[in-house]
């Protein structure tokens, strides 16, 4: 069925001015369209956020490899807002543990999250205490770009920088489960530190960090349930107003 366009993009005078190419993509049968569809939200479903990472070394071609699907994220101008910093050094990761559990260590017993922010936390039993950062192999920081800084140092401007890094954020915790690794999108508060210990400039802002690697033997993970379907997806059929 081809839909008629009055408006075909792009216009012969966009293409002119600007290079388009074919677009890429594979037709599949509706039939096929639907297992794949059952198959990816099934497969998304056994993802778990962990905590207790086992030691063991995982390839940088493998984080290379999460960082180039993470960056394929569909972005404001197409700017790709994004740094990611992954770290395997020991001393690195030690660093960042200890400035991460300092900044908890007041979130927590502090006081600095107030008692409906603990209260929700109480099922998940997240404290202070960050060994996974040391122990798991990688640590990846998703730094967001608040603006393009230019090779000549001037600055460009980029837009929907937080919804940007958020869709690319989501594409790199599903590909490293997808290829059979885990992964916690973890957010220490305030992550300044994490401008300093990885020697960032000043465009940039951590977004959040990812510790990388596979899950302990035996790991447990907080017995939650995802909403229902019905709770998180609304079809309407006509205009409200
Ligand atoms: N940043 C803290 C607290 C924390 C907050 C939320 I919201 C979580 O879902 C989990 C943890 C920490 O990492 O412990």
């Amino acid at each position: 069925m081809a839909a008629e366009y009055e408006h075909p993009y792009p216009s012969p005078e966009l293409a002119a001015a600007h290079p388009f190419v074919p677009l890429d993509f594979e037709h599949r049968s509706s039939a096929e369209i639907a297992a794949r569809a059952g198959a990816f939200a099934d497969e998304m479903d056994r993802r778990r956020s962990v905590r207790m990472f086992t030691d063991t070394p995982v390839d940088k071609a493998v984080i290379a490899a999460a960082v180039r699907a993470a960056s394929t994220a569909p972005s404001g101008a197409h700017k790709q807002p994004w740094t990611f910093v992954a770290t395997q050094a020991p001393a690195v990761k030690r660093a960042i543990r200890n400035a991460a559990e300092e900044e908890e260590r007041v979130n927590y017993l502090g006081n600095r999250m107030n008692d409906e922010w603990q209260h929700a936390l109480a099922p998940l039993g997240t404290d202070h205490h960050k060994e996974f950062l040391e122990i798991a192999p990688w640590i990846v920081v998703l730094f967001e770009q608040r603006y393009e800084l230019r090779p000549e140092g001037e600055r460009g401007k980029n837009y929907y920088v937080k919804e940007s890094c958020g869709i690319a954020a989501g594409i790199f915790v599903t590909a490293i489960h997808t290829m059979g690794l885990a992964t916690l999108p973890h957010t220490p508060s305030p992550m300044a530190f994490l401008t300093r210990v990885l020697g960032r400039l000043d465009n940039e802002r951590p977004f959040v960090m990812f510790p990388v690697g596979y899950p302990l033997d035996g790991v447990l993970v907080p017995d939650i349930k995802r909403k229902p379907l019905s709770d998180v997806l609304v079809v309407v059929d006509e205009p409200c107003a």
